[in-house]
């Protein structure tokens, strides 16, 4: 269903076994090359949610290679199954199989929220591209809230994003802001391999070379 313009959410897209096997991917970045951990922000503050980056390493403001804020070492290379898993999910959401065929995300950002993470309202404007960000969920079911592209305030619209769940941010949506207000703890299917939390994969196309 299109929650806002260029926003649509396709409930239960994944099934239990592919969740199993994107926890375990998720498991290995978390311990791979740079380590999952909360990001610090300008302001000297760390965000209550865990992320390990894919393809690039993110930090506010900036794409790096290298995670020069953790361990200087590169991040663990975008790989060619999840490019494939980007552009079907595209094809779910949007229905053009031209827009699907030409989408390649290069980075994926892997979110973990333990029942006290939050994320506050932001926009995501890091990538020098419009291209969607598809979004997947595995685990606890969370309140996600979508809102305008002026303010991080009203008007919003708030939905649940529970394990399998699929959202696709593109066109006028693509800027908005949003932001996980709550995470219902103890909601996830431990059959998925995670057995607490959520976990939240970014896949966005940076623009950068
Ligand atoms: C709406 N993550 O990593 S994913 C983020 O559930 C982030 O972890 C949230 O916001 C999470 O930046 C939300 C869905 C999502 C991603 C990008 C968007 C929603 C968006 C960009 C514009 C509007
Ligand atoms: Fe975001």
């Amino acid at each position: 269903m299109e929650v806002a313009p260029g926003a649509w959410h396709v409930p239960g897209w994944l099934g239990t076994a592919q969740q199993r096997e994107l926890v375990t991917a998720c498991r290995a970045w978390a311990t791979g090359p740079v380590p999952i951990r909360h990001t610090r922000l300008p302001r000297g503050g760390v965000m209550s949610v865990q992320t390990v980056c894919v393809g690039w390493h993110w930090r506010p403001y900036e794409y790096t290679r290298t995670a020069d804020d953790v361990n200087g070492r590169r991040v663990a290379d975008f790989p060619d199954w999840l490019v494939r898993l980007g552009r079907r999910a595209l094809l779910e959401a949007y229905g053009d199989e031209e827009a699907a065929r030409d989408y390649t995300p290069d980075t994926a950002l892997i979110n973990f929220y333990d029942g006290q993470a939050r994320m506050g309202m932001h926009q995501d404007k890091d990538e020098r591209s419009s291209a969607p960000v598809v979004s997947l969920s595995v685990g606890d079911t969370c309140v996600f809230r979508v809102g305008n592209t002026e303010t991080r305030t009203k008007p919003y619209t708030d939905i649940e994003l529970s394990s399998g769940d699929l959202f696709v941010l593109g066109g006028p949506s693509r800027f908005a802001y949003h932001g996980v207000p709550r995470v219902h703890e103890g909601t996830g299917d431990p059959a998925t391999g995670l057995r607490s939390g959520r976990l939240n994969i970014t896949m966005r196309v940076t623009g950068l070379a």
